[in-house]
Order: C-alpha cells, then sequence, then structure tokens
C-alpha cells in the first residue's frame, strides 16, 4: 500500500504546479491586475487563478449578495457550504506564490450564517515547499491558520500574519486543517521562516472543512501583502 500515499502526493503536487504554471503562462500578468488602490475584484467569470485545489465530498462555493459584504467590500461575497463532516471547499490562488514574509501582512473576513450548528469559522491555509527550489517528493506542506470563532452574521476581520500556524506535510488525504484543530502545535510565522530557510509559497486561501459539517459561511476581502481580492457576485 506504499504507492497510494506517493501518488496522492504526486497529483497534489501537480495541482499545485498547475497553479503556478498557470500563472507563468497567462497574459495578464504581463501588467499588474491590481490597481492603485492594490485591489483586484474576483468573480465567477474572473477568477484570478484561485481554484478548489483540495475540494472534497458535497461541498460548494457561490458567489452572492446573501450574506453582504464586510466594510470596503462591495455588495457580495463568497459562500462556502459544507454540508456533511468530510465535506471540504478551497478556494485558493497561485499568484500569491513566493517567499512566506509576504504573508507577515495577511488578512481576511468572513461570517457564519446564523443557522449553522457550529461556532467553527472558514480557515486559512499557505501551501508551501518546505525548503523552496524543486518541488522534491515530501516538499509540499500545508501551514493552517484556524480562527477563532465569532458571532454568527457578524462580517469579522482575521489578522492571518499575527496568527499562528500548524505545520504539516501533505501525504495523501491527510487532513491539515483537522490534524490542526485536533491539537496540532501551532507556530508564528517568524518561528516557521526560521526553522525552515528557503521556504517558499505555491498558493494560499481559505479552507472549510472537514468536521465542519452543516457549516454555512461567507469570507471576502483576502489580503495578502500589498494585495486584496474583493469577491463579488459579478
Ligand atoms: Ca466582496
Amino acid at each position: 500500500m506504499r504507492r497510494g500515499p506517493r501518488r496522492a502526493v504526486a497529483v497534489a503536487a501537480v495541482a499545485f504546479a498547475a497553479l503556478v504554471t498557470a500563472g507563468v503562462m497567462h497574459p495578464a500578468l504581463a501588467f499588474d491586475p491590481f490597481g492603485p488602490s492594490g485591489t483586484v475584484v474576483v468573480t465567477p467569470s474572473s477568477a484570478n487563478q484561485f481554484a478548489g485545489t483540495f475540494d472534497r465530498g458535497a461541498g460548494s462555493r457561490e458567489f452572492t449578495a446573501r450574506h453582504g459584504a464586510p466594510p470596503d467590500g462591495g455588495s457580495g461575497a463568497l459562500e462556502l457550504r459544507t454540508p456533511g463532516k468530510d465535506d471540504k471547499v478551497q478556494f485558493v490562488t497561485g499568484e500569491v506564490s513566493g517567499p512566506l514574509e509576504r504573508f507577515r501582512s495577511s488578512s481576511y473576513w468572513a461570517l457564519r450564517d446564523p443557522g449553522s450548528p457550529t461556532d467553527a469559522m472558514p480557515s486559512f491555509q499557505i501551501a508551501v515547499d518546505i525548503d523552496g527550489g524543486e518541488l522534491e517528493p515530501g516538499d509540499l506542506h500545508l501551514l493552517t491558520f484556524v480562527p477563532r470563532p465569532a458571532p454568527a452574521g457578524t462580517w469579522t476581520r482575521y489578522d492571518v500574519g499575527a496568527g499562528t500556524f500548524c505545520t504539516m506535510q501533505q501525504i495523501g488525504g491527510a487532513d491539515a486543517y483537522r490534524a490542526c484543530v485536533d491539537g496540532g502545535e501551532r507556530r508564528t510565522l517568524d518561528a516557521i521562516v526560521d526553522a525552515h530557510p528557503g521556504i517558499s509559497v505555491f498558493a494560499a486561501g481559505v479552507n472549510q472543512g472537514g468536521a465542519n459539517a452543516g457549516l454555512v459561511a461567507a469570507v471576502d476581502l483576502i489580503q495578502i501583502g500589498n494585495r486584496t481580492y474583493d469577491l463579488e457576485p459579478g
């Protein structure tokens, strides 16, 4: 059974590599898509490399104005639904690849629908090559930031850069988010950078699930360094 996990790692690595390659090839990168404000609007028809890299099960995403938006977040946001405990939905972009230090300034806003039977909130994950350079087998790790619970129906800003992260090697179907919630060791970004010279980012974004059965939430204004993604219905 040794080949199963190895193959899954390879598939995951290829998925992230595809995100990065798409960025290199995309003609939009010939100019800076972020205007003077540093904000770009992400819609169903303008995804800015965002994709659900590790989506699993019956989870879903929908751009909607149903939950409103945080301050300066336009008219809508991205709704995430994970009906079952094993469902997972993500919204991750490779456009923020590069030094992990960039994430010292990073944040996002989230809202939990009052009908949700859990106080969990969407989390934030950063996919990294643990030692930089070529992506060798075993190099792919996920850094997971688990947000504190917040009142339902209220947009809450999470300061990712000032937070702490679990660091987990991505092997097969292992769920880095669930391992972190279950008590994984959490360290600051600076501690992780110090422990892993050369660490570099492939992609980053929001994650919901597993173990978030019934959660209906929304996310908006994903900010990394001087870039902000405003998620909008269109
Ligand atoms: Ca928005």
